[in-house]
């Protein structure tokens, strides 16, 4: 089978979980496709034989404020498609993939060449940029043309119910990962050299948006190192990073926490952590925490969203109400002041993880291709001309 896939190219985590499904798919044989942008930042660690990248072009001219990427991209689609007989397009991220893949899909039904598509919905595409009513009128109906339509988490699928007029079942394959290159594993010379006392390290990793509440990361941290010796690392870069050094300037704790910015190996500095904090607004999933879970990191988070999915309370880390940093740090405080019972947080954070491990999941996805292909060809064969 030969797979287009079609995502964001950034550190964000829909693009991180497409470039993770193409490797895994190529990895089992499928020839896989990528159009975007701009290599795929996970892509880019070693070299795939089943892997393809097509960069969407976008030509700039004096008229544009605007350059028309959605145009751009429905061609290279095309272009893709035809050159490269592709069965399936998968899109993550609806704005604006779905509503060009409609677009490239109508261009080939011309010539009897189109392809399904399938929608994966990840979180922002539908909590806060689809729902803004610059968006829904497209959002709502390239969802809806969609040949199958998949959700990150049970949570999302319900929002996406409840906001969206969708004709179609959205069917709920969560997020996975690889616990073979997500794992702990021995960086004690690491620790040493950011904890050379023994303090506990909490670890935030995201893109620094406000969705993610990172002062809220800042001020849990300052009371938790109150009781607890400790240093925190703060992973990734955004819009609210300059704003969070300097509250953290401001709590006078500045000095304990690192701003490693973007960073490749997480899984390596995941190995020294003892927590993970993701405080969100609101999370369709939580990729990221997963990560930290299968690298035996436990999970101190809201309860907005798909985190609940994730993080069961009382094992693998606490949820608590969004914005409440006193309840976050109580949290924190109460699992790291006790080695015994860190420990056991730190192994039920693994179990948990392994039940996402991707070889439960992709699956899911194969299936749903070949179910989506199988379909879509009969209707072809039934009705040739149809619009
Ligand atoms: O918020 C991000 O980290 C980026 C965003 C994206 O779409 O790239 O992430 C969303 O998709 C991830 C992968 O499915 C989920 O794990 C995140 O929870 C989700 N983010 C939000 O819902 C805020």
């Amino acid at each position: 089978m030969k797979i287009g896939i079609v995502c964001y190219p950034t550190f964000g985590g829909s693009g991180v979980l497409a470039t993770e499904l193409g490797l895994a798919l190529s990895d089992k044989g499928y020839e896989v496709h990528f159009i975007t942008y701009e290599q795929p930042v996970r892509l880019t660690q070693s070299f795939h034989p089943n892997i393809y990248f097509h960069e969407v072009k976008v030509p700039t001219y004096p008229l544009f404020d605007f350059p028309p990427y959605e145009s751009a991209l429905a061609s290279a689609m095309v272009n893709v498609i035809v050159n490269q007989k592709l069965d399936i397009l998968h899109l993550h991220y609806a704005i604006p993939h779905a509503s060009a893949a409609y677009l490239a899909r109508q261009i080939l039904r011309k010539t009897g060449a189109d392809i399904p598509f399938i929608t994966t919905l990840h979180g922002t595409d539908i909590t806060l940029v689809g729902k803004d009513a610059t968006y829904t009128p497209v959002v709502t109906f390239s969802i809806n043309e969609s040949d199958a339509i998949t959700a990150v988490s049970n949570n999302l699928r319900e929002e996406t119910l409840r906001s969206f007029e969708i004709e179609k079942p959205i069917h709920v394959i969560p997020n996975f990962v690889d616990v073979k290159r997500f794992h702990q594993s021995d960086k004690n010379h690491f620790k040493k050299m950011l904890a050379p006392d023994g303090e506990k390290i909490l670890v935030h990793v995201s893109n620094f948006r406000s969705v993610k509440r990172v002062p809220d990361v800042i001020k849990i941290f300052a009371k938790v190192k109150a009781e607890v010796p400790s240093k925190l690392l703060m992973i990734g870069d955004g819009p609210e990073r300059q704003k969070v050094e300097d509250l953290a300037r401001t709590m006078g704790v500045y000095d304990d926490v690192r701003f490693l910015g973007k960073q490749e190996q997480i899984s390596e500095i995941l190995s020294i952590a003892d927590l993970f904090l993701l405080p969100s607004e609101t999370e369709s999933f939580g990729l990221s925490a997963l990560e930290a879970m299968a690298c035996n990191v436990p999970l101190i988070s809201s309860n907005s969203g798909g985190l609940p999915e994730i993080n069961v309370e009382g094992q693998t880390g606490f949820q608590s109400n969004v914005g409440d940093v006193d309840d976050m740090s109580r949290n924190a405080i109460h699992i790291l002041n006790d080695e015994t019972r860190l420990l056991q947080f730190k192994k039920a954070a693994i179990h948990q993880a392994r039940k996402f491990e991707k070889s439960r999941i992709i699956p899911m996805y194969e299936k749903l291709y070949c179910e989506v292909i199988k379909l879509y060809n009969e209707a072809k064969v039934a009705n040739p001309c149809r619009k």
